[in-house]
């Protein structure tokens, strides 16, 4: 695919965000049945349906022979297993709305993203905050973009002067978790701490800089194949705990400015 085709499919990411934004921003204190899927903490709604089938609609009618990858339409298999399902080509991973919880209880901080790789990797990635009208975008090796300008990730160069912030996966909630063991750890080795609730949006933060770093564990394709290209493409790094390229289906994920990435990823481990 040439580059002409690769604005074109932006072009379409961006427009079914904000087509899919509209429908979110309407139903904000009108949500539906909210149903639990594996607990109290691991929340759907009515909403979030809505918005994957207006997204996998929009696409399969522009898009017939890609495939989709999307939160709500996964089944139970793992992300590795679902990703191989879907094998190579051109493909559009969606979360129709990362930070459901926060959704639900109108914290204005979830977003519509879209990822579209290529052979498993990323090649254009949008997130859009409907709340905040903040559109994020990249295309691999053309930059990261909020609202049509160029970002950049931050410029700290310690940890001791970075802003992190982390998320607890569903299953995770709870004492003496691994999460809180790190958090543990890093009281008083970084600036501070913060726990926004969507994934796709904490890159995005990391990637213009109101975040030095991020990390999470058991995230899946849909809440980061868009944020993580937008953080690299906004000269960031991205890594599992382990310190290896994050790959999207891995299980761990650590997200910087590059800068504190080592001693990030020591300030995390156990
Ligand atoms: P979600 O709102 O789409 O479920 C919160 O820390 C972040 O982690 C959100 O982006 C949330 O996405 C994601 N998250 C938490 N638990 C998850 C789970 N069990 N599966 C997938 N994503 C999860
Ligand atoms: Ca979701």
């Amino acid at each position: 695919m040439n580059h002409a085709n690769e604005e074109t499919l932006l072009q379409s990411a961006v427009a079914y965000a904000k087509q899919a934004g509209d429908l979110i921003r309407g139903r904000v204190g009108n949500l539906g049945d909210i149903q639990e899927k594996k607990n109290v903490s691991d929340l759907v709604t009515k909403v979030d349906m809505l918005s994957e089938s207006l997204l996998r609609s929009q696409i399969l009618k522009d898009y017939s022979d890609h495939w989709i990858l999307s939160e709500e339409d996964n089944g139970t298999l793992n992300s590795y297993e679902a990703l191989q399902k879907k094998g190579s080509g051109l493909g559009w991973i969606i979360d129709p709305i990362d930070g459901t919880t926060n959704f639900i209880h109108e914290v204005p901080h979830f977003a519509v993203s879209i990822g579209i790789v290529r052979d498993q990797e990323p090649i254009i990635g949008v997130v859009y905050n409907p709340l905040t009208e903040e559109l994020f975008h990249a295309r691999k090796h053309f930059g990261a973009f909020r609202n049509g300008a160029p970002i950049q990730a931050g410029k700290e160069t310690r940890l001791g002067e970075s802003l992190l912030a982390a998320g607890f996966q569903a299953e995770e909630w709870g004492p003496n978790s691994h999460l809180l063991k790190q958090m543990d750890k890093l009281a008083g080795n970084c600036r501070n701490l913060r726990m926004n609730g969507a994934a796709s949006l904490d890159l995005c933060w990391v990637a213009m800089g109101r975040l030095t770093g991020f990390w999470h564990s058991g995230l899946h394709p849909w809440d980061t194949s868009a944020g993580v290209l937008i953080v690299r493409e906004a000269g960031g790094q991205v890594t599992d705990h382990h310190g290896n390229a994050y790959q999207l289906h891995h299980d761990t994920l650590v997200a910087s400015n590059g800068n504190i990435h080592s001693e990030f990823l020591s300030g995390i481990q156990l």
